[in-house]
């Protein structure tokens, strides 16, 4: 036994995080996949890398140190469960099987308790960052036991991204919580991602600046609150210009967003828990009507707004765009963060909001400066049940919400679709109202189905008798 890691999975993903670990001091990784040729292809291109190639599970096994800790980069799904039914079979109670690929995390939590009961340990472990990431430093949300953590939490510790001195890993929770905050993350990675697409699309039909002009905008706003990862590559993306026609990559590239699911996984997930995450959901779905050309095609003939769109003050116009971009942003992570609580209480895990919060400041997409703000926040109160009401961000949403309420106004009125922004408006405006249409909705519902209610001025649940004399009584509380 001479390796104290091992990776079984190179294609991309496994065979750069391979290369990550061998590159760290003292680490010698065993590496396995399904077909030899990937093995044989990391070994010859890199025979400086600290690599004991193997061709078997049991040569896999017996070349890790005990106890054995071994990460799975597999495709998600039967692929995982395959694999780790054959690891199962040649390690010992007291070693660690670890999934980094992007399980869905009822699964983690239904493997875990499989592999539990034979004695050794698993781990799914969210790995966010992409190719890059694996290979330079990813952003680690490892879930599993308390008694794996201290046996991989220095080795994913030597991996890991650092952003602002620490390592962006943290033991997350157990069972599946690793993979749930992953989940959550790719969340609202799609609500970032549309909503700068939304600004984008306004300035450009507003103003009528040319994507290259845009991408001025977007480094601009990359040296103020907006910093992030995703702003820094929107400019990329926008001065590319395409080799073949010479116009801006942006206006070649189809309009059809794709998606791996993880979106829909978090809007699911938030479904069942209750959680309002619509800065999110509107991200996804807005991936969903992009890909329908069909009935993009169907409706193309709908009239739109009779007047052009166009502003006065373009710098103005632009100022305004990037307040609602900040103020919807807050939502979107606020909204992420209440998930992330609620999954905590439903599934009984115990997740440090703090600790997550700095964790993707560094490896993963959505890091950006504006997650040390949020760290501040939950150190400053750990139990805060609602991230915007935290002082910095009350107050960035009070300064913005004039310019957000301009720019809905605008975008309604030119025709320009803008979901994220509206419906993170549409939040706001819920969330910090006095009073909800909630009551004449639990009306309507003691209306048609004798749901009851409760009143404002006494305790107990009531009905009406509609289709009676219309007089209230005291009722069993049916919800
Ligand atoms: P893929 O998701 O494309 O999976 C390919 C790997 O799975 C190969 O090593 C393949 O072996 C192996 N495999 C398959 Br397919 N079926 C198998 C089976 N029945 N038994 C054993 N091995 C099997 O690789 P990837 O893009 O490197 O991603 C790995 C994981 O990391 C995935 O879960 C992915 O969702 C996750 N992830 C990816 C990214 C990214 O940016 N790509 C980012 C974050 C997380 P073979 O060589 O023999 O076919």
């Amino acid at each position: 036994a001479v390796a104290n890691i091992g990776v079984v999975g190179l294609a991309v993903m496994g065979s750069n995080l391979a290369r990550n670990l061998a590159s760290r001091e003292g680490n010698k990784v065993a590496i396995l996949n399904r077909s030899r040729s990937k093995t044989d292809e990391l070994l010859a291109a890199h025979p400086e890398a600290e690599f004991v190639g193997t061709f078997s599970y049991e040569e896999f096994a017996a070349s890790l140190a005990k106890p054995r800790t071994a990460i799975i980069m597999v495709k998600a799904g039967g692929p995982t469960d395959a694999v780790i039914d054959e690891l199962v079979k040649v390690f010992e109670p007291g070693d660690i099987i670890v999934d980094g690929g992007n399980a869905y995390f009822p699964d983690t939590i239904r493997r875990e308790k499989a592999v539990r009961e034979t004695g050794i340990n698993f781990v799914g472990a969210g790995i966010s960052g992409g190719e890059e990431g694996a290979l330079t430093g990813p952003s680690i949300m490892p879930g599993g036991s308390d008694e794996s953590w201290i046996t991989l939490g220095p080795i994913l510790k030597s991996i890991a991204a650092v952003a602002e001195g620490e390592p962006c890993v943290t033991h997350v929770g157990h069972d599946g919580a690793g993979h749930f905050v992953k989940m959550v993350h790719n969340g609202i990675e799609y609500a970032d991602m549309q909503l700068i697409a939304e600004a984008y699309d306004l300035i450009r039909r507003g103003t009528g600046k040319t994507p290259a002009e845009i991408a001025e905008v977007f480094a601009e706003w990359n040296k103020g609150e907006l910093e992030s990862y995703l702003i820094e590559i929107t400019a990329e993306v926008l001065r590319q210009v395409d080799a073949e026609t010479g116009k801006p990559l942006v206006d070649v590239i189809l309009d059809q967003a794709g998606a791996k699911g993880t979106g829909a996984w978090t809007v699911q997930t938030a479904l069942s828990l209750g959680v309002p995450v619509s800065g999110i959901a509107e991200a996804t779905f807005a991936r969903s009507l992009s890909s329908h050309p069909e009935q993009r095609a169907a409706a193309r003939s709908f009239p739109g707004p009779d007047e052009e769109f166009t502003v006065a003050d373009a710098d103005a116009f632009i100022e305004d765009v990037r307040q609602a971009l900040f103020a919807s942003k807050i939502i979107a992570y606020s909204q992420g963060f209440d998930e992330i609580r609620a999954g905590a209480a439903e599934y009984n895990w115990t997740i440090d909001n703090g600790a997550v919060s700095r964790i993707w400041r560094g490896g993963c997409i959505i890091r950006a400066q504006f997650l040390n703000r949020i760290a501040d926040a939950y150190a400053e109160q750990p139990e805060l049940p609602l991230l915007a009401s935290a002082p910095y961000f009350a107050d960035a949403l009070a300064r913005g919400q004039a310019a957000w309420r301009r720019v809905v106004i605008a975008a309604t009125q030119a025709g320009i679709p803008s979901p994220a922004f509206s419906s993170s408006l549409a939040y706001y405006d819920g969330i910090r109202a006095e009073r909800l249409p909630a009551a004449l909705v639990q009306g309507q519902r003691d209306f048609f189905g004798a749901h009851t209610y409760k009143r404002i001025d006494k305790e107990g649940t009531f009905h009406t008798q509609w289709s009676g004399d219309r007089t209230e009584i005291e009722a069993e509380d049916t919800h």
